[in-house]
């Protein structure tokens, strides 16, 4: 997987791009990341690649050229899923993470200021992702959680890749709780059932917290869900009504 990131601050992924998985996936040829500065595909002598609104208003937004020949450079063969990290675009979920795991070319556009002209996403946008209702001052920080996402379930990444098919999301409901030594701690004690050692017991009880911890915090996923008998047994013995 090789991702272009074309960012008007491209330090800020440096730092995340080279610590834990990232850096070895990379390290380990499964993904190959290259940052991009937009100003230097900029062509007047002030470097300039922002510009005043048509039609008058507060801010300014990115123009047009550099954007349109950063993206020929960087898709010459015209193979690339662009994506633009807006806002405005497709909420980012697990599944999509996964999704754009499977592809072997992706460019990520930043914005900053107030945006980029239309134009821009009219011929040259794939895709345009949002990675949450709130605003950020650029497309930086989303473009890094997208490369996050996407890079540590890239096939050979994660060192334990169980972890990834367990963690939350992996089955669409919350991750279950988590105990390591001591069996007691400040008066608090570990769940019996996960020192039995009855493997069946423990899956049944970590699926049963799972559902439930999913009911009480999200009960919008379980909405999503095809609930089986045994699921709605757990969850009305639990208090839980639907
Ligand atoms: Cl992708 N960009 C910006 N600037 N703000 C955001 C966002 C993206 N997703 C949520 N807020």
């Amino acid at each position: 997987m090789k991702i272009d990131v074309l960012a008007l601050f491209p330090e800020i992924l440096a730092p995340a791009l080279q610590t834990g998985i990232l850096r070895r996936a990379q390290e380990a040829d499964k993904l190959a990341v290259n940052v991009h500065h937009l100003r230097d595909w900029a062509t007047d002598k002030h470097q300039s690649v922002d510009d005043y609104l048509y039609g008058g208003g507060a801010g300014m937004i990115l123009k047009p050229a550099p954007i349109f020949s950063a993206l020929a450079d960087l898709n010459r063969e015209g193979t690339a899923h662009v994506i633009y990290l807006t806002p405005q675009g497709t909420p980012f979920t697990q599944s999509l993470a996964e999704a754009l795991s499977l592809e072997t070319h992706l460019i990520l556009l930043c914005g900053r200021y107030k945006g980029i002209d239309e134009r821009v996403r009219d011929r040259l946008i794939t895709t345009e992702i949002s990675i949450g209702d709130y605003v950020l001052s650029g497309g930086e920080i989303a473009a890094l959680v997208l490369i996050d996402a996407i890079g540590r379930v890239l096939p050979g990444a994660l060192g334990d890749y169980e972890s990834a098919q367990v963690d939350s999301f992996s089955n669409e409901l919350l991750d279950y709780p988590h105990y390591t030594r001591p069996a007691e701690f400040k008066g608090m004690h570990v769940p019996e059932v996960l020192l039995s050692g009855h493997h069946e017991n423990i899956e049944r009880w970590r699926y049963a917290e799972a559902l439930k911890r999913t009911a009480e915090r999200r009960p919008d996923l379980l909405q999503q869900l095809e609930l089986s008998a045994e699921d709605v047994a757990i969850l009305e013995a639990a208090g839980f009504c639907r």
